[in-house]
């Protein structure tokens, strides 16, 4: 007998209870089935995403860019990278919502609201550049677990909030205080409580910086869920993992904060270079602080055509972690020669700088328009993948875009 196959009595008082209403044929629901109900809708729609960015997982959600939907100046939450390493938070109360300022180095922990954040502090506006400190991973070999991120884990948005530093001085801490540590309300992928998905944070030195943000806006309006709603900490040029979203708590600690993902191969790189595929042991690894030098070619996008007569426009962003680009060039001969680019100051410490050339094409063929950028120690990038490491972190080579003249 062939008999189709349906979920059981069980499953469908089960599925009752977690909606609040009966359903009524739910016996009648195939094996296998998820009810339009669980489903899950589509991240685009969910978080407000341009449907061309590139969904990596659903479980935590982390979506990506592509270059060339990174062209604008200051970009926008619909192109905005999302990267999570748990749950969402859900049903925020921001009338309830507090920040504590607590650890070994704070004599009096101080409770404030967003109300008194707002009011008793001073606001400020920066755009700060956020790249995840795995932006690039995909290329590494031997490959690197997690997150196949291309090159579009990276942001350049306006950020609003009151500076850190203004805030731990107001609570006052000691002279021992070495890092602060941030803690916030999404879940564990486990569901369990007691754990935290990511709880990492920065030394003194970055948490004291003039740019350093308890951020509540994000491009002029309230940060959108996904980013942090409705406080996160913004620290620019530095790995984006230490700017905590949903942060409820920030300890300033008389040690390195020692937070899940401040430890092992998370976010960290062998102090020294080695082999790829190498083993590095817990001692030989040192944490991310600023991100190297980098850029991207926004416009035009990868494949484009030009007719010979025409020559090339091309535009994108350089940025350099707490340094800034001094020379921006392109290649169109695989790296041989290389032609210096306009580039832009950054409209404030920290944020990405534009870059444009005009290219010419001596012939009609396959070309390929290879982007270097240089910070202001002299630094390079390089023209392929960098230092392998057990995670795939700083992956900052050349981004390139093919073109061919007809
Ligand atoms: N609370 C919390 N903060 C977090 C994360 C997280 O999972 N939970 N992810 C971090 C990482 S690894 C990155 S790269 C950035 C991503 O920020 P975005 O999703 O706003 O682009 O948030 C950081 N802050
Ligand atoms: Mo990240």
């Amino acid at each position: 007998m062939n008999r189709r196959k349906f979920i059981t009595k069980g499953a469908v008082v089960s599925m009752a209870a977690l909606t609040g209403i009966e359903f009524v044929f739910g016996n009648n629901i195939p094996f296998g089935y998820t009810p339009l109900v669980f489903q899950q809708p589509d991240p685009f729609t969910l978080f407000n995403k341009d449907k061309r960015m590139s969904v990596l997982n659903n479980k935590p959600w982390n979506i990506e860019a592509k270059a060339h939907l990174l062209d604008d100046q200051v970009t926008p939450n619909k192109f905005m990278f999302i990267r999570n390493n748990g749950i969402i938070p859900e049903q925020i109360d921001t009338k309830k919502w507090t920040l504590t300022i607590d650890g070994e180095s704070v004599k009096i922990p101080i409770t404030f609201s967003l109300q008194d954040l707002k009011t008793k502090f001073k606001q400020y506006t920066y755009q700060l550049t956020l790249e995840c400190g795995g932006n690039g991973r995909s290329e590494f070999d031997p490959p690197a677990k997690g997150n196949q991120w291309t090159i579009g884990a990276v942001s350049c948005a306006n950020w609003t909030g009151v500076r850190l530093k203004d805030v731990l001085k107001e609570v006052g801490f000691s002279d021992d205080a070495v890092y602060v540590g941030y803690h916030a309300a999404d879940q564990h992928l486990s569901r369990n409580p007691k754990k935290e998905p990511i709880s990492r944070g920065a030394p003194m030195a970055k948490a004291l910086q003039d740019e350093t943000l308890l951020a509540f806006q994000m491009n002029g309006e309230d940060i959108p869920l996904a980013h942090g709603y409705p406080l996160r900490l913004v620290a620019g040029g530095w790995p984006a993992s230490v700017s905590g979203k949903w942060i409820n708590r920030i300890s300033v600690r008389n040690k390195i904060h020692d937070g899940p993902k401040m430890g092992g191969s998370s976010y960290r790189v062998p102090c020294k270079s080695v082999a790829p595929g190498e083993k590095v042991t817990d001692e030989d690894m040192c944490i991310i602080e600023s991100m190297p030098v980098k850029s991207l070619i926004t416009y035009p996008m990868s494949g484009a055509m030009l007719p010979i007569e025409r020559s090339l426009k091309i535009r994108g962003h350089a940025w350099a972690g707490e340094l800034e680009v001094h020379k921006m060039e392109y290649s169109i001969d695989f790296g041989s020669t290389w032609t210096t680019c306009n580039i832009d100051k950054p409209v404030n410490r920290l944020a990405w700088q534009h870059f444009n050339a005009n290219i010419t094409f001596p012939k009609v063929g396959y070309y390929e328009v290879w982007a270097r950028a240089t910070d202001s120690q002299g630094n390079s990038q390089p023209m392929l993948v960098p230092g392998w490491n057990p995670k795939g972190y700083l992956n900052n080579a050349c981004h390139r875009i093919a073109i061919k003249i007809t």
